[in-house]
């Protein structure tokens, strides 16, 4: 983590990877955040996801769910209660950054479910895929819109990674942020309770704890606002005044000048046509596009190719 941070704070455009937001008061502020009147991403999956769960299940035929990022692992019980109905679910891996909020959805997704076989993996979905081995009749997951926080021209690399955890025939069900007009995505970053500028804010605090950093939570200002251009919400946060930073543990001293800003979050939102020219030769290609009646949020059903299977 000092390493990371010491590199991608000392960028000209600073930044700090997403992946810190969720510490454990993080992981509290997101799930505040899924139930913010103005963030319609969340319950728009679940509503589309209850609606869609059958077709979906017929068309992998999985016995077993992976999640990544699986969060409080509220979704996935959705698939888990029709794949019991079928008397096929036999096992279940969360992977997910925090160890707290894993091990407490794994132990009460084991209780409701005591006759199949529940894992979890603490894990970077970005670094760390090759922890899944392939293993057939496996359905991965990956909800909430969440790759739309890696950069698009890295959104390729990462499909070819996660195919490795596939066979051929196996599925990927996917959660993607749709683009729609500017005020209702910029809406959903600026909310009215200021929950978003909490979580933003937030992840100095991490850096402060983990890296013995001192920033001064004060003088920061939440920023989000949709880039058109390139399709996606950019959350940063500016400095209201000078500042004077220190990160022992990254060998970093900054010098802030008012108005200076450090990018925290990509939030990419695609069409079908965008998302689509992310899968080309990732072993992965889409077989159904299901969106809800207001083509809010998509879920993008992906099947495994017999492409690059010996890489
Ligand atoms: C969980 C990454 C999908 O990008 O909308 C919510 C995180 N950031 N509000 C998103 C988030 C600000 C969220 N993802």
């Amino acid at each position: 983590m000092a390493a990371e941070i010491g590199k991608s704070l000392r960028a000209p455009l600073p930044w700090i990877p997403s992946k810190y937001f969720y510490d454990d008061r993080g992981s509290v502020l997101f799930e505040e955040i899924t139930r913010l009147p103005e963030y319609y991403q969340t319950r728009t999956e679940e509503a589309l996801l209850e609606a869609v769960a059958e077709p979906i299940l017929a068309a992998g035929r999985p016995r077993e769910l992976v999640e990544l990022g699986s969060g409080t692992g509220r979704k996935i019980r959705i698939l888990l209660d029709s794949l019991q109905k079928m008397g096929r679910l036999q096992s279940c891996v969360l992977l997910d950054i925090n160890e707290l909020v894993l091990n407490q959805s794994v132990q009460r997704l084991q209780a409701a479910y005591p006759q199949a076989d529940f894992r979890g993996v603490r894990a970077d979905f970005v670094d760390d895929l090759e922890c899944l081995n392939p293993r057939g009749a496996r359905l991965l997951l990956f909800f909430g819109g969440t790759v739309g926080n890696l950069h698009p021209r890295d959104v390729p690399g990462f499909f070819r990674r996660a195919s490795h955890a596939l066979v051929p025939g196996d599925t990927f069900l996917v959660g993607v942020d749709l683009v729609k007009d500017r005020a209702r995505l910029e809406a959903a970053y600026n909310d009215s309770a200021g929950l978003t500028a909490r979580f933003n804010l937030n992840i100095l605090r991490v850096l402060n704890e983990k890296l013995c950093a001192d920033f001064d939570l004060a003088a920061f200002e939440h920023v989000a606002f949709y880039d058109v251009e390139n399709a996606w919400i950019e959350m940063r946060l500016r400095a209201r005044r000078p500042s004077r930073v220190r990160i022992p543990l990254a060998g970093l001293s900054l010098q802030l000048e008012r108005g200076k800003e450090i990018r925290t979050e990509l939030s990419c939102k695609y069409t079908r046509e965008s998302f689509t020219g992310r899968l080309e030769a990732t072993g992965l290609r889409l077989e159904r596009w299901f969106t809800d009646p207001e083509e809010l949020f998509a879920l993008a059903l992906l099947r495994r190719t017999e492409e690059g299977r010996w890489r």
